[in-house]
């Protein structure tokens, strides 16, 4: 193994090809890619860490059970039965949907996962399905699917070819992108100012990434919906001329101008605290200029108002006649689509295991719906059992100390996760999976919102020497299918593998005179889950439709490129991608307009207090990167950024000890005193807190900060759930429920502002 080897960095979204270097059996040196068909040699600090995480001596390398309050190593076999003795009694009470299922970010920068996901979905048979894409891009997905029926097609800011980008409640130079996977965000915007474009960003902070815009604009948090709705509604002047022959694909337009009647410059002015003449330039910009686009992101996203964003950001993407055009914004076109469902519980029904499932088809893997995480607790029928999949909740989602609770108050859990943190901590049983490093690895997920359409695929550096996380995953299948804990996982991967096949025989008219014999006969890969993504190429866009297009892509072909290859950038899908009924854009989903007016009234409601915000720093990755010493070393990170103005009025100074309380809990921060945050707005970042008992964290534990989320109140609305008349995922008519505010909302939330003094907080402290 020793020598120079390829991957993809799974960290964030970025997808950076790597260079890692071995010898001696471990890895001395990671350095960017120079080849990689798509970051060029690009990588952040995190990525040359990467193998830190492989080595760091914390991370498990062997399952654990709590016995007698601590968690204990075990072998592979005993907890396995261990899951299969504390499930059971849940299992055999007959109501499925008293287990959980919880996937966190990781599972979507993991091939395998990502895949068997699905699978166990389908065995579970539950409807409590939860993630952390409820606190990130739900929002987008909901305005997506009632916009262009197909929650998947996300518009895409095309950066590369540009001349106008408007960017709100995003920080890439921090987060090196989000929704919109495009390596070396720092270059590629700088290049836009450089070919003479314009880069405007929306913050209430001004970020790096404002640092780097041509002009920052400060909006009051929360109110980025109104602020667009203005744009939107100054866009309508000559929009008719800009779309073009667009205009016959969108229905709608006549109810659109009437939503948007009251919300002019001046209004969105009393709201959002932009200046009208402000909001009119940016108008013009998006106008005049042939290829501008609107990009938005966690800021817009995780409010309660964050699908209304989401849909105006397509609003005026569209009237500025910038959608699906090249330069504005457009759709991916992946090698692969982002798996939906698999039919694996036809298949389990064909060998005679029966799961009786209360899951709605059609969509309940991609719509957690109103299954708001925090309430899991208390809700009839109370969840008993959690299985959480390598997610960290416990910091990650709002009110955490509920969170912990409900936690505590579960008859069984059981966490697949590579560390015994905040959340695992929990667990009765902790299944580690092999680390980055061991596994092999192609972004199924994430060349869905790529910038160019590009595919990769690194093998494995190091041989892993527990089972795959697909084994993982298919062995809880067969527990939670009551197969017990010797079932062999090879049941699964064959039915995960043909419920592919015959999946995409039925979508792809070259494979529909195809046995699946034949086909699956014909799948190479060295893992289960590398044998499905192999079949998923092959029967994908560009694939080799198993020989009839022998040019065409296969997981071998891919192999013979380790630095990825190219297929372009992206180009036009409308309106053939769309999935609505009428095959038209719905410019005004069912509620939409009313959802709109609530939220002004809400936020002219609001009192004044300090707003609380977020904040990403480049070294970290959510919650989990702060065992890593060459991430955290250095200033405390974890500090209240507060606006020197604020700081007067709430005497506080730089480095005093402050009181951060919200409804829902309180937490006590250090202050950093900065310009950098407008007036009344505050912000820490999310993910630390690392000073809970019970954790295998030593690293982090000395740079323990605070946990936001204790502070963050869920502010998930219930109230605007709306029938819509368009259909999902293009497989059927779904007449389920959604809403226009997905799932519980961590930010802003209003704060209580305390200077505490040192000796209080000594004080505090000892008692
Ligand atoms: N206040 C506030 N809260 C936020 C946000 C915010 O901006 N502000 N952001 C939200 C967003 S966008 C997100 S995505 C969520 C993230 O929410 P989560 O996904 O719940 O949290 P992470 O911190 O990403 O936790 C990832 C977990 O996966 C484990 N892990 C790492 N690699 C693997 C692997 O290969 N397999 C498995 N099984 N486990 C692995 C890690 O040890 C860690 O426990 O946080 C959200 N919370
Ligand atoms: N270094 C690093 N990279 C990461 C992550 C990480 O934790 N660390 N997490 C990854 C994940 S899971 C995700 S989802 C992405 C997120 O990637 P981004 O969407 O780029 O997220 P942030 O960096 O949090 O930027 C959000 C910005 O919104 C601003 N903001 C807050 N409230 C508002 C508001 O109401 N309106 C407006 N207009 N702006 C507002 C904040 O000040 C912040 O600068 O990053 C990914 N990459
Ligand atoms: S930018 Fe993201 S993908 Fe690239 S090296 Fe850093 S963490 Fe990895
Ligand atoms: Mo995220």
């Amino acid at each position: 193994m020793d020598g120079e080897h390829i991957l993809t960095c799974p960290l964030c979204e970025a997808t950076c090809g790597l260079t890692v270097r071995v010898s001696g059996g471990k890895v001395d040196l990671i350095r960017g890619d120079q080849d990689d068909v798509f970051s060029q040699g690009y990588l952040c600090a995190k990525g040359s860490l990467l193998h830190k995480i492989h080595d760091d001596p914390d991370r498990l390398r062997t399952p654990m059970i709590k016995r007698d309050g601590r968690h204990v190593r075990a072998t592979w076999d005993e907890a396995f039965a261990a899951v299969a003795a504390g499930l059971g009694p849940v299992l055999d009470a007959g109501d499925r949907n008293a287990i959980g299922l919880y996937v966190g970010n990781p599972n979507a920068h993991n091939h395998a996962n990502a895949i068997y996901g699905r699978t166990l979905i389908q065995a579970l048979g539950t409807n409590q399905i939860y993630s952390a894409s409820t606190v990130d891009q739900m929002p987008k997905h909901v305005s997506s699917g009632m916009m262009f029926g197909d929650p998947d097609l996300m518009s895409l800011p095309d950066l590369d070819r540009t001349d106008f980008l408007l960017m709100l409640g995003a920080n890439p130079l921090e987060s090196n992108g989000s929704v919109c996977t495009a390596p070396d965000m720092p270059g590629r915007l700088r290049a836009i100012s450089e070919r003479g474009g314009t880069v405007v960003v929306v913050d209430p902070r001004r970020t790096r990434t404002a640092d780097l815009a041509d002009q920052h604009i400060t909006i009051l948090p929360g109110t980025d919906a109104i602020w667009l709705a203005a744009l939107a509604r100054l866009l309508l002047d000559g929009a008719q001329e800009r779309l073009g022959e667009q205009s016959t694909w969108v229905t709608g337009l006549e109810g659109l101008s009437a939503a948007l009647g009251d919300f002019t410059p001046e209004f969105a002015e009393s709201i959002c605290g932009v200046p009208a003449a402000v909001t009119v330039a940016v108008a013009s910009g998006l106008a005049d200029n042939e290829r501008s686009t609107v990009y938005a992101r966690i800021g817009a996203h995780t409010t309660n108002a964050g699908t209304i964003a989401s849909w105006l950001v397509d609003i005026c993407n569209l009237l500025a006649g910038s959608l699906d055009r090249p330069g504005g914004a457009m759709f991916a076109s992946a090698a692969m689509a982002t798996i939906v469902l698999l039919p694996v519980a036809e298949g389990l029904a064909s060998v005679g295991i029966t799961v009786v499932s209360t899951v709605t088809p059609k969509c309940a893997a991609s719509f957690p719906q109103r299954h708001c995480p925090t309430r899991f607790s208390n809700r009839e029928g109370r969840l008993r059992a959690m299985i959480v999949i390598g997610g960290n909740p416990a910091r990650s989602l709002p009110d955490t100390t509920r969170m912990e609770e409900a936690f505590e108050a579960l008859d069984f859990m059981v966490s697949v996760d590579i560390f015994l943190n905040e959340t695992s901590r929990f667990a009765d049983v902790i299944l580690p999976p092999p680390s980055s490093l061991e596994r092999s690895h192609y972004d199924l997920a994430l060349y869905n919102v790529a910038i160019r359409n590009v595919a990769n695929y690194s093998p494995a550096i190091f041989e892993a020497d527990g089972p795959h996380e697909e084994d993982i995953f298919a062995k809880l299948a067969l527990i939670v299918a009551g197969q017990g804990a010797d079932a062999d996982v090879e049941i699964m991967h064959d039915l995960t593998l043909d419920a592919v096949l015959s999946s995409r025989q039925k979508s792809v008219p070259e494979l529909a005179d195809r046995s699946i014999d034949e086909l699956r006969a014909m799948v190479t890969g060295d893992t289960p889950a590398d044998r499905v993504l192999d079949a998923m190429l092959r029967a994908g866009r560009y694939g080799d439709r198993f020989g009839a297009e022998p040019e065409g892509l296969t997981l071998e072909k891919l192999k013979g490129h380790p630095h990825g290859i190219d297929f372009g950038p992206m180009r036009p899908r409308l309106p053939h991608a769309l999935k609505t009924v009428d095959g038209k854009i719905a410019v005004l989903p069912v509620g939409f307009a009313e959802r709109l007016a609530d939220i002004a009234s809400e936020r002219s409601a609001m009192n004044g207090a300090p707003v609380l915000i977020g904040r990403r720093d480049v070294r970290s990755n959510n919650s989990w990167l702060h065992n890593v010493k060459g991430l955290v070393k250095g200033k405390d990170r974890c500090t209240l950024w507060v606006n020197p103005l604020g700081a007067a009025e709430w005497a506080l100074a730089d480095g005093d000890a402050a009181l951060v309380a919200s409804s829902v809990g309180e937490v006590e921060v250090p202050v950093e005193v900065t310009d950098r945050t407008m007036v009344g707005v505050v912000s820490l970042p999310h993910g630390w807190g690392h000073n809970a008992l019970g954790t295998q964290l030593s690293v982090a534990r000395e740079h323990a900060g605070v946990n936001m989320n204790v502070g963050s109140a869920d502010q998930a609305r219930s109230a605007v759930w709306k029938r819509h008349p368009h259909r999902y995922s293009g497989d059927g008519d779904s007449s389920g429920e959604i809403a226009a505010s997905p799932g519980p909302v961590a930010e802003p939330s209003e704060v209580m502002l305390k200077r505490r003094a040192v000796a209080q907080m000594a004080a505090a402290k000892a008692s």
